[in-house]
């Protein structure tokens, strides 16, 4: 399709497209969720070195999803991948409470970060099916969300592997990006918090 049909097509269809990049601490799940959303299936992950990017569609809207290594000489590496992005998801081991710290002091060089002071902010708080894993209201806590200011953000309880959770927070993604499209970006505060239900321990 060219591109100016492509644009005509979209706006009578609704049609849109939101860029998103998916950062955390290294074996938090992100690529376990970036594939379980793009084919629906479980992949063994190895720590990802570089970065995986793939198209995710869903209700209209076709996410782009960065999904960039987590392990500490990667981090530095992380910035280049703010520039024009629309969404970030932050994915959160939740039961990795040694570096719940480090992980809340990544978090808020991200978000205090010029490039990202119009990113939507969606959490994921993984791993909730382990017995010990900190509740979503945990993490929230954590990270300091309550305290950003003008920010719209949504943390959301997951377990990658059987998916639980993420389209959760699609939905509030997609959602959230044409409220922004509509109002152009608002400075109101939007916070909210969902959990999933526990399914036992492992
Ligand atoms: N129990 C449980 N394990 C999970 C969950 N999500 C991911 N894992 C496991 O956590 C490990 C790390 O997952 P990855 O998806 O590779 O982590 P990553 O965030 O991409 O890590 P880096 O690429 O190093 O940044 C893997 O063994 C996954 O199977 C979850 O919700 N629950
Ligand atoms: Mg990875």
């Amino acid at each position: 399709m060219g591109q100016t049909f492509r644009k005509l097509f979209d706006s009578i269809f609704g049609n849109k497209e939101m860029r998103v990049v998916m950062l955390g601490l290294d074996a938090a799940g992100k690529t376990t969720i970036l594939y379980k959303l793009h084919i629906g299936e479980i992949l063994s992950t190895v720590p990802t070195i570089g970065f995986n990017v793939e198209k995710v569609q869903y209700k209209n809207v076709e996410f782009t999803v960065w999904d960039v290594g987590g392990q500490e000489k990667l981090r530095p590496l992380w910035r280049h991948y703010f520039n024009n992005t629309d969404g970030l998801i932050y994915v959160v081991d939740s039961l990795d409470r040694e570096r719940i710290d480090k992980a809340a002091a990544e978090f808020q060089t991200i978000v205090q970060d010029p490039l990202m002071r119009n990113s939507a902010i969606l959490v994921f708080a993984n791993k909730q099916d382990m017995k010990n894993a900190m509740s979503p209201a945990e993490v929230c806590e954590s990270l300091g969300l309550y305290s950003l200011q003008n920010r719209r953000w949504h943390i959301q309880g997951t377990c990658a592997p059987k998916g639980e959770g993420l389209y959760e927070g699609l939905d509030w993604l997609a959602n959230i990006l044409k409220e922004m499209q509509a109002q152009g970006v608002s400075t109101s505060v939007l916070g909210s918090t969902t959990g999933i239900r526990r399914s036992g321990g492992n």
